[in-house]
Formats: structure tokens, sequence, C-alpha cells
């Protein structure tokens, strides 16, 4: 594996490239343009300019999170072959700029969804957290106003203003789409694109649906084992892959994390890897990495990924806001980078055990 940290650019992030540079074992970042809509296609020279400041500061760019996929295209609307195309023309630009990994996800109208980006914690942290008894008391539209105030003025992924202004007309969109209508919006936009994945060897890496059960009524099928793997053998190519992220597969207390693991052997293209506290199986918080700070056992997380021989970008997920930092909910640099040092810390231990074996 090779440990990163989530990058939104110099525009966007309140986290420096110098910075990054500082945190053992990191060589990488996981970057995007953060100002494309989805839909737009990513030039050459952008994509080379951002790779060259993330190169000037001593890193590399180890993948990109994300590309994301129009609503045209998750609906399956009239003109879905023109934004695949504009897709398809962002993937060759990244391939002909050497990136090879690139996170995406198939969630309608919401990225992802908290309903505290600031919960406090006893040791006076703040994290982002959800109980589903405040989402059922909530109209969707209100959903964004009634965590703006807690962004520390960032824009979140997937939560831009803009887009929410529109959330009316979205949900409107995705009236007709059931779970099967979008897994065939989902297989067709694959097909579309493994050609070109295949020319550039690019790994795309599809992202859970955070939580992984529906929320508003709408569909959501990057939720569990069984559906993961429907789609991996409906477009069976390598290139078709996931980006584990416990994080979100794990708000489903069903969800065994290490044998989910071990049952997409070969096609976890990235990896995203926090942990949370659960104070009952539809309230919980984002906690420290550590095992004993939350719900999961993240040694074994880990050791499922060795086991499987994971080699691709892995990066520390959300963290706490500690230490006074003012930073984007989830993407201060503190936290993520005690986080980087836990999970290389059990990836050395895993490594060096197995090979005294
Ligand atoms: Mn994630």
């Amino acid at each position: 594996m090779e440990m990163t940290l989530r990058w939104y650019g110099s525009e966007s992030d309140t986290v420096t490239l110098e910075q990054i540079r500082q945190i053992p074992g990191v060589k990488g970042v996981i970057t995007t343009l953060y100002d494309t809509k989805p839909g737009e296609v990513w030039t050459r020279e952008r994509i080379r300019a951002m790779k060259e400041e993330v190169e000037d500061a001593g890193l590399h760019v180890a993948g990109i999170e994300s590309v994301n996929v129009h609503d045209s295209i998750k609906t399956g609307s009239q003109d879905k072959d023109l934004y695949i195309d504009h897709y398809i023309e962002t993937l060759e630009h990244l391939g002909q700029e050497d990136i090879h990994m690139v996170c995406y996800n198939f969630m309608p109208v919401f990225d992802w969804t908290r309903t505290e980006l600031a919960r406090m914690r006893e040791d006076g942290s703040t994290v982002l957290a959800y109980t589903q008894e405040a989402v059922d008391a909530l109209e969707p539209e209100k959903m964004f106003a009634s965590i703006a105030g807690d962004t520390n003025g960032s824009v979140m992924p997937g939560w831009e203003p803009e887009r929410m202004e529109h959330v009316k007309e979205l949900f409107a969109m995705y009236r007709d789409i059931d779970d099967e209508k979008l897994f065939e919006n989902l297989k067709y936009f694959l097909e579309r694109i493994m050609p070109v994945c295949g020319k550039y060897d690019i790994n795309m890496a599809i992202h859970p649906d955070d939580p992984a059960w529906s929320v508003f009524g709408l569909p959501r099928i990057i939720i569990n084992k069984a559906n993961i793997l429907r789609m991996m053998q409906m477009v069976d190519d390598p290139h078709n892959g996931v980006t584990f992220c416990s994080g979100s597969y794990g708000t489903n207390l069903e969800n065994d994390l290490p044998d989910m693991i071990r049952a997409l052997k070969g096609r976890i293209h990235f990896a995203h890897v926090r942990n949370l506290k659960f104070h009952s199986p539809t309230n919980f918080e984002e906690a420290a990495h550590l095992s004993a700070d939350g719900s999961f056992d993240m040694y074994e997380i880990m050791k499922a990924l060795y086991d499987i021989g994971f080699d691709g970008p892995i990066r520390p997920d959300h963290g706490r806001m500690i230490w006074g930092e003012k930073a984007m909910p989830g993407y201060g640099l503190y936290d993520r980078a005690l986080g980087a040092a836990y999970l290389n810390g059990l990836w050395e231990a895993i490594e060096k055990n197995q090979k005294r074996a």
C-alpha cells in the first residue's frame, strides 16, 4: 500500500503540501480539480499544472478523488452519452498525464450525509456525526441549510451551494429511478468507459454510499457485499474496482468489513480507513482512527488489506477537529496525520510479523 492524504488544492484546502510532506510515510496526495463541475472536461493543461504543483512540493499525485459523474448519467437521461463522452475525454487526459486511479461515486443527489459536522466529544474534539432520527425529522431540501453553519467556511464535496439550490429538481430527476435502474445505468456507464481505462491502465474505484442505506427514499446500491460483488461481476474487468471505505461500509453494522475486503481481492484500487463510534445502530460519530476509540477493529481491517496483497493508495479518512484547528470538517491536518502514522504503524507491525512467521 501507499499512504496518501487527500488534498483539495491550494485554492480550497487549509492544509498545505509542505505540511503533508512532513507527515512520516506520506509521499502522495489524492487530489482533484475542485472547481470543475460534473460533466465538464478536465483539460490536459490544468491536470499538468496540478501535477507540477504537487511534484514541486516533493510529492506525487497518487490518484484522483473524485471525477464526479453527472446526474444525467446516473439517471440514464437522454443526454447521458454526451456526458459520458466528456468523462472519457477527462480519463484520456488523466491517462496521458500518467494518472491511473480515479475514485467516483454513483450516489443520487447527496454525496454523503451527516446530520452534525461538529459534535463535541468528551475530550473536547469535534467530529462529524449521524443520527437517523435527525434525518427522518428533516425535509431533504433543508438538509444542507441544517449543517451549513458548521462548515468552517469550506465548501463540502457534494454539498456545493449551487448544487443544493437545485435540490428539488434533483429529487425530481430521480423520481422514477429505483435500485435496478441505477444498477443498469451504472453498467451502461462502466461498459462505455472500460475501453479507455484499458488503454491507459486507469483503475476506476467506486466509493460506497454513505450511510450505506437509503436516505430520503433515494435508491442506494453500493452498500454491501452482495451488491458490490454484483457490480464487479456485471462488468467483469479488473479496471472496474472499488474504493474500500471502512467508514462508509461500516455505517451498517451488518457489514463484516474484513470479510468484504477479502471478497474483493484484486478489485480494491483505493482504501479509505477510519473508525466510527456507535451509540446505537443508527447513531454514530467519526472517532479517532485508533481501534480503542471507536467500534471497529482497525488491526483486522489493515490485516485483511495486507492479506489480499493490496498495493494501491490508502488514506486516513475523516479526522476529528483537534488542537484548535479550523478546517473543512473531517479534513484538518492534525488528526489525519495521527491517523496516517497509526495506520503506518499497524502495517509495519503486520508486515514484520508476517515475515518472521
Ligand atoms: Mn470514504
